[in-house]
């Protein structure tokens, strides 16, 4: 690559823009940071937000377009779904710190899924009355300074910043963004007092945008890291990787299935938020788990195992990258590794791509081959057992969530863009949705409930050639605030569909309050108070109060036609759900007696499940792997 590319051959000087207050430059930044959308949630403080949007426009000029949104969780989860989808950060504005507050989980969803957005709020005016435009003028405004607005959400941003009147409004813009896409991405914060968003400025202004501040370039690994990777795979007989973020850079898909494809590793999910590996490929999911493997290569996956019974063997050779391997935005971690590979997904794979291609030696080859065709048949024997198992289920009274997500597959087309909060049906869900286009399959990042509708929304506006699905239980359907999110969605014609797990029940209070205390008080009397709401809400009604189209389905038949009906009215515009009317997961755990979806330790069921429970076994069987 010449130097020129590398460097970038944009000028680095400032570009001057029109500017008649500070919020004009801070609009005009935030598009040129390339932010398209700012989900917006009415605060009297924040009119700036509207008047200099209302303004770019007329001028001609820069700005995002401006959404109208009604509840601010709701926005941020949009800001956090247009930027997955997108790959470009995204913004929200709201009221103060109570609607910094009424961000909630998706604060965390945005951290712990490394989301670049900028989270913004105005703060409560503080000028005497009169003495500056956009000081006091209202009794309330005295209750709307906390000691420090940022630190209602420190922990859970890279940077935050209060706008301050020695600042350049667009270049702190800017480089707050250059901040959040900076590996590793995340959000960050900024409050925006009134008075300074409405300085006044000359006329224009001047600042750098994002790429002129400039992002990193990938970082690769060292050469000869790269080689001793790739000795150990191919002299490897049980090598297997596992994945689980990397597809949030979708050009690293490729690159992985190219290094798989090369020496035939097996690839296993990990908690696979994204599609890192395309789900019906051969590989995928046909091998070892890595306590079964000698080799494990995890790729951007913070837990690919659970510990102790699901960690690899002492001799197993274990090779870790990701941009931050160590990865010091968890508090406690105690994996070992062999190599930590501080480095870009995608280039590493190459770089152990190029390094393998110039070792193999015939006698490698034909092992490989082997391997390969032992891999081919056993996902052959998976396909044809999941759709035996999907048939099976459509012949179920009551109604089987695996029926649902069977026929939910059927309706995805290979560029549908699927979110999975579908939490104890998320396995089903991934078994039939068939995904192998990188940027089709989304899971939240994190474990705050609450997070679908809203990105969901925001995915649609990120992409709205395509369709949008999510799957979700719905309990996490209700924590998301979904009325708002139907309604924008609706509103700007932003459609997608919704299908609802209503199993009246949320695995925590059932299975899980039953895997705590299998033999406690609650169990001897079946009280599972606190674990079920039946009978649910209509969540049917709740779409069509939003404006929205919603069908309810009981039987196995009606489940076809009623998504096909949906699918149609998201083709004409029209936000629709689907409610799957399911037992309780207290009535499926003795329907399902033999095989409970219990989620204590299984490396097949954590990735399913976003929640544990405590177990004193699991105290006392700790042990921890030798640190070599
Ligand atoms: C905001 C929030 N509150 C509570 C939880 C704890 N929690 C984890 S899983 C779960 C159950 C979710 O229920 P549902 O969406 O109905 O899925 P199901 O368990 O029925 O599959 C709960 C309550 C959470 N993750 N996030
Ligand atoms: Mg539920």
């Amino acid at each position: 690559m010449a130097v020129e590319e590398l460097i970038g051959t944009q000028s680095r000087a400032w570009g001057e823009y029109r500017a008649e207050e500070w919020s004009d430059a801070v609009v005009a930044a935030m598009k040129l940071g390339g932010i398209d959308n700012l989900f917006f949630v009415s605060g009297s403080e924040i009119a700036f937000y509207q008047e200099s949007i209302a303004r770019a426009r007329q001028w001609g000029t820069p700005a995002p377009r401006l959404v109208t949104v009604t509840h601010e969780s709701v926005a941020l989860n949009a800001a956090l779904g247009s930027a997955m989808v997108s790959g470009q950060p995204a913004a929200s504005a709201v009221h103060v710190d109570v609607g910094t507050f009424n961000y909630g989980g998706a604060l965390h969803t945005a951290w712990r899924g490394g989301y670049p957005v900028l989270i913004t709020a105005g703060t409560g005016p503080r000028a005497y009355p009169g003495t500056m435009t956009g000081g006091r003028n209202s009794a309330v405004q005295w209750v709307q300074e906390p000691r420090d607005q940022g630190e209602i959400v420190r922990q859970y941003m890279k940077l935050d910043h209060r706008l301050e009147h020695q600042d350049n409004p667009g270049l702190m813009i800017s480089r707050l963004l250059q901040v959040a896409m900076s590996e590793p991405k995340g959000p960050v914060y900024m409050s925006l007092p009134r008075e300074s968003a409405m300085l006044p400025m000359p006329g224009t202004t001047r600042f750098p945008t994002r790429d002129q501040l400039g992002l990193a370039r990938p970082v690769w690994p060292d050469p000869s890291d790269a080689r001793k990777v790739a000795e150990w795979l191919i002299h490897s007989n049980n090598p297997v990787l596992v994945s689980g973020k990397s597809g949030r850079n979708p050009e690293s898909v490729a690159e992985i299935v190219r290094l798989a494809e090369l020496l035939a590793i097996p690839v296993s999910p990990g908690r696979g938020d994204r599609l890192s590996f395309p789900t019906t490929h051969p590989l995928y999911g046909t091998g070892p788990q890595p306590k079964n493997a000698d080799v494990v290569i995890v790729i951007e996956s913070p837990v690919p195992w659970m510990p102790p019974d699901g960690a690899p063997s002492d001799d197993a050779k274990i090779v870790w990258i990701d941009v931050d391997p160590v990865q010091a935005r968890y508090k406690t971690m105690e994996w070992s590794a062999d190599l930590w590979l501080a480095a870009d997904a995608g280039c590493t794979a190459r770089a152990i791509y190029d390094a393998a291609t110039s070792m193999l030696t015939q006698s490698d080859l034909s092992r490989i081959e082997e391997r390969r065709a032992r891999l081919q048949q056993r996902k052959q024997e998976q396909e044809s057992a999941a759709e035996e198992r999907g048939q099976r289920a459509g012949r179920r009274h009551p109604l089987s969530p695996q029926w649902v997500a069977y026929q939910l597959g059927k309706v995805l087309e290979p560029n549908t863009i699927l979110l999975d909060d579908a939490l104890s049906n998320s396995g089903p869900v991934q078994d039939f949705a068939g995904r192998s286009d990188p940027s089709t399959y989304f899971r939240s990042g994190g474990s705050s409930g609450g997070w679908g509708a809203g990105a969901a929304l925001g995915a649609k506006f990120a992409a709205p050639d395509r369709d949008v699905v999510l799957a979700t239980g719905d309990g996490y359907f209700m924590f998301g605030t979904p009325m708002p999110a139907l309604w924008c969605s609706s509103h700007y014609k932003m459609p997608f569909l919704t299908v609802v797990f209503v199993n009246r029940s949320y695995s925590t209070g059932t299975n899980g309050l039953k895997a705590t205390y299998p033999e406690g008080a609650a169990m001897e009397a079946n009280n599972y108070e606190g674990g079920v709401f039946d009978p649910p809400p209509d969540f049917a009604k709740l779409a069509e109060a939003a404006n929205g189209y919603g069908e309810t389905v009981r039987e196995p038949e009606e489940v076809a036609p009623a998504l096909a009906r949906a699918m149609d009215q998201i083709h004409r515009g029209t936000p629709a759900l689907i409610a799957a009317m399911l037992p309780t997961l207290v009535e499926e755990m003795t329907l399902l007696r033999p095989r409970l979806p219990l989620c204590l330790g299984q490396a097949r069921v954590t990735h399913r499940c976003n929640y544990g429970s405590a177990s004193p076994t699991q105290h006392q069987k700790h042990k921890s792997r030798t640190v070599r």
